[in-house]
């Protein structure tokens, strides 16, 4: 029987509810995005002090651009980091030549490859984007901007790596197989081949990018990685978020791997998916070599939400925010045994 207590009990319930439901409705539109910047994160351990003085950036407010050039430059400047900048490992003729590029909030970007004798490729990358009309200088020309720009010409090569260049020569195999480079730095390998890879969101929540080697030890005389490629080593889209790659950039050029993790965060990736995406098209690609070789790919998206996802094991990442400005996270991996399953 129709009782109409019940039923104006029930409506003014189901109004309610309906009323509750439209603002959480609303709440949930209107309300900000939850967000966590400033924040910067870079590749590998070394990142840990790259970072920190990033921070000194950001904690002033400073832009992400300024934060991303001023951290990568703690590597490039450290004598016992024979993979970035000074006393990086010399190619296989002995010549120390280095990759880096920088991104900023605008889309404009820097860059140059295979430059010799000078300590700050990522600075020189700053200066190719910021006071000439293009993107990319390479090898000698890259190296001539830089002394009109007030650079000093050096030599890189650093007793140590001159050592281990004549200890290679001995054999003089280069192979990139199986990098796995934390377990090698930590075991004293001399070949281990590691990038700084830097990502940034400023207290505007601007995103830009930096990254930097001197690629892979030994390498062929000329050989330029997927580092210095915009697209490839790094790439930032202020819309949705950025990402840049380490490991074997042959692999990562391949695929325009930083590119595709953006573009895979902008149609609803995590940061953490979109690399293990990423890798798994490079596994796709080439199953036999991805087997062999470590890739990481590192990504934060414009909520300060950040992931990474690497090849193999032994790939980390160091982060830093105003909670903690010294945290080094291990990366995600794919292959999990010995026999790659
Ligand atoms: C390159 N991606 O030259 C760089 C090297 C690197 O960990 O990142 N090694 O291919």
């Amino acid at each position: 029987m129709f009782n109409r207590r019940k039923f104006l009990k029930l409506s003014a319930a189901t109004a309610s509810v309906a009323a509750i439901s439209r603002s959480v409705k609303a709440k949930s539109i209107d309300a900000p995005v939850p967000t966590n910047y400033p924040i910067v994160i870079s590749t590998w351990d070394f990142g840990v002090a790259a970072n920190k003085e990033a921070w000194k950036v950001l904690q002033k407010g400073g832009r992400a651009v300024d934060a991303v050039e001023a951290g990568v430059r703690v590597p490039e400047a450290d004598m016992h980091n024979h993979t970035v900048g000074r006393a990086g490992y010399p190619d296989r003729d002995g010549h120390v030549t280095l990759d880096a590029c920088i991104m900023d909030e605008y889309g404009n970007c820097g860059s140059v490859a295979a430059i010799e004798n000078i300590a700050h490729p990522i600075s020189v990358a700053r200066l190719v984007m910021d006071k000439t009309p293009h993107v990319m200088l390479v090898g000698d020309g890259a190296r001539q901007f830089a002394i009109e720009q007030g650079f000093k010409a050096e030599e890189l090569l650093t007793d140590e790596s001159r050592k281990a260049w004549k200890e290679w020569l001995k054999t003089a195999k280069y192979s990139p197989v199986m990098n796995i480079e934390n377990k090698q730095r930590t075991q004293g390998s001399k070949y281990n081949h590691d990038t700084i890879g830097m990502l940034a969101l400023d207290a505007k929540g601007n995103i830009s990018g930096a990254c930097t080697t001197s690629g892979m030890a030994f390498k062929m005389h000329g050989r330029v990685g997927d580092s210095p490629i915009i697209g490839a080593g790094l790439y930032v889209d202020n819309e949705v978020g950025g990402a840049t790659s380490t490991g074997v950039g042959e692999e990562v050029i391949r695929n325009v791997g930083s590119f595709l993790v953006v573009e895979l965060m902008r149609q609803g990736y995590s940061p953490e998916n979109a690399c293990k995406e990423a890798v798994q098209r490079i596994i796709k690609k080439k199953p036999e070599i991805a087997k062999q070789i470590q890739v990481g790919f590192l990504a934060i998206n414009k909520k300060g939400e950040y992931g990474a996802y690497a090849l193999q094991d032994g790939f980390s990442y160091a982060v830093c925010d105003q909670n903690k400005q010294d945290l080094l996270v291990p990366g995600k991996f794919f292959y999990k045994d010995a026999n790659h399953k």
